[in-house]
């Protein structure tokens, strides 16, 4: 049976046990609580050399690390990831954007609040303004379509709601961003959330 090493703390592996469940793809998961160094050891080391989760282990051992990566290998066949090669790519240039310009601002603000207890005046205010531009972004996007790479939910959707939607742990206001909590609202019923 497939193995999940994760910690449900983790947006990146929500993305994963998000899939499963909406997919019914059977698995194991394991918790690996990254905050108390879980990721650290040279066991795990051997599951994922970059020491992060979230980390699938298939039936024969082979292994799979990058939330988004992981997510598009369950998904493949799945409605979740378009046919037509447009929308694919679609899905993917938000895939690839979430990984450089969203994860790695919105995350990182909720992570060390959350996690590392630290106050705003402790915290690179660029990650305030860069979280609220990538998280603008989004709202001007939803503005003609209710999913991110149009009438569908896909794959795209599914990776950038975690993150968006425990932004205000990190300090980041969806208030004034109307059509992104209603894009929220939208994908937690898909979901079942
Ligand atoms: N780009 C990676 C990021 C993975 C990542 O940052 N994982 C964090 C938890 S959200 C982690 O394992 N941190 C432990 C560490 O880096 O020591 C992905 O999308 O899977």
């Amino acid at each position: 049976m497939l193995t999940v090493y994760g910690d449900l703390n983790s947006g990146n592996c929500l993305k994963v046990a998000w899939a499963c469940r909406l997919l019914g793809i059977e698995h194991r998961w394991t918790d690996v609580p990254s905050a108390s160094g879980a990721t650290q050891t040279q066991a795990f080391a051997a599951l994922n050399p970059a020491r992060q989760i979230p980390v699938i282990r298939l039936t024969d051992g082979r292994t799979l690390a990058q939330s988004n990566a992981i997510v598009l290998y369950l998904a493949e066949g799945s409605h979740l990831i378009p046919a037509s090669p447009w929308q694919r790519a679609k899905m993917m240039e938000w895939l690839f954007w979430e990984q450089y310009s969203h994860e790695p601002v919105v995350a990182v603000r909720r992570a060390l609040k959350v996690f590392h207890g630290l106050d705003d005046s402790r915290i690179d205010p660029q990650l305030l303004v860069r979280g609220t531009a990538a998280l603008e972004l989004m709202d001007q996007a939803l503005g003609q379509q209710p999913f991110l790479t149009g009438w569908a939910f896909t794959a795209a959707d599914l990776c950038l709601l975690p993150y968006t939607r425990l932004a205000p742990e990190g300090g980041l206001d969806l208030g004034p961003l109307g059509r992104l909590t209603g894009w929220i609202g939208r994908c937690e019923a898909v979901l079942g959330l």
